[in-house]
């Protein structure tokens, strides 16, 4: 059986393609909840019914295990899904937290949507870990449209980053989460205004270790041929234009649900 990954829309494109690097005997189906995007400016509660949704949908399919591989989704629905669902669910927040932590920063920074900052999720897990730790949230949801309206390639990406991250001008920090999966897709122009000694952390590659473990654990890796079908509740060819770009092509089927 797959793996379910869910995202509002095509960052979670950036879970697939490391998973597709990490684990290629993984076969992957993937929602992209373009129908309800943006998630990152809605209520919690809204959200949370969409990704239960889609969770619901995946199981059926039937997955063996669910990614939600969207920051917001994380904070609004995990604990909800996790319920709800007979089969594995993981978020990115946990992950993304551990990694930053990893880096030995004394001041973490994190940008997110709206919805994730005033949640305050990444900010809670980190002291779980380690309360000593300074983090300095900045909601950052601008960069959010520039990644689905196909913009990262164009001045106006770098000039929107400059604006969003000009608090880390004043209040330097050693580590940045990405924790929006939109936003590894502007890492050049993030890692060009924080400066290169800022280690930049994309939650998704400690979300795929997470992954790997959690499948060898419960027995459930695969050794078939990899297929991968890309759904959107949206328009498809927003989702095909940004698999071709970032999955380099690499996909089975793509079809509005
Ligand atoms: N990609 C989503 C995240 O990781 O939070 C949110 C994007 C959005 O606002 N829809």
């Amino acid at each position: 059986q797959p793996i379910g990954v869910m995202d509002s829309g095509l960052g979670g494109l950036s879970v697939v393609r490391l998973i597709q690097q990490q684990l290629p005997d993984e076969s992957i189906v993937f929602v992209g909840d373009e129908g309800h995007f943006p998630y990152g400016t809605k209520p919690q509660a809204e959200v949370r019914k969409f990704v239960l949704t889609i969770g619901k949908y995946l199981e059926k399919y039937p997955v063996k295990l669910m990614v939600i591989a969207c920051n917001t989704a994380t904070a609004a629905a995990l604990s909800t899904v996790k319920k709800a669902l007979p089969i594995p669910v993981i978020g990115v927040i946990h992950p993304g937290a551990q990694a930053a932590v990893n880096t030995h920063a004394h001041t973490i920074g994190v940008i997110a949507t709206d919805s994730t900052i005033k949640d305050g999720a990444y900010e809670r897990e980190i002291h779980k870990i380690d309360p000593t730790i300074k983090v300095i949230s900045q909601a950052a949801q601008p960069l959010v449209s520039i990644v689905e309206h196909g913009l990262t390639d164009t001045p106006q990406a770098q000039q929107v980053v400059n604006e969003q991250l000009s608090i880390f001008d004043t209040h330097p920090i050693d580590t940045l989460i990405l924790g929006c999966t939109h936003f590894p897709f502007l890492k050049k122009q993030i890692q060009n205004k924080v400066g290169k000694h800022v280690q930049l952390v994309d939650p998704a590659k400690e979300t795929v270790i997470h992954l790997q473990t959690l499948l060898k654990d419960k027995n459930l890796l695969s050794t078939t041929t990899a297929t991968y079908h890309l759904y959107s509740t949206g328009n498809k060819n927003t989702l095909i234009t940004g698999a071709n770009k970032w999955l380099h092509g690499n996909y089975t089927s793509c079809a509005s649900l």
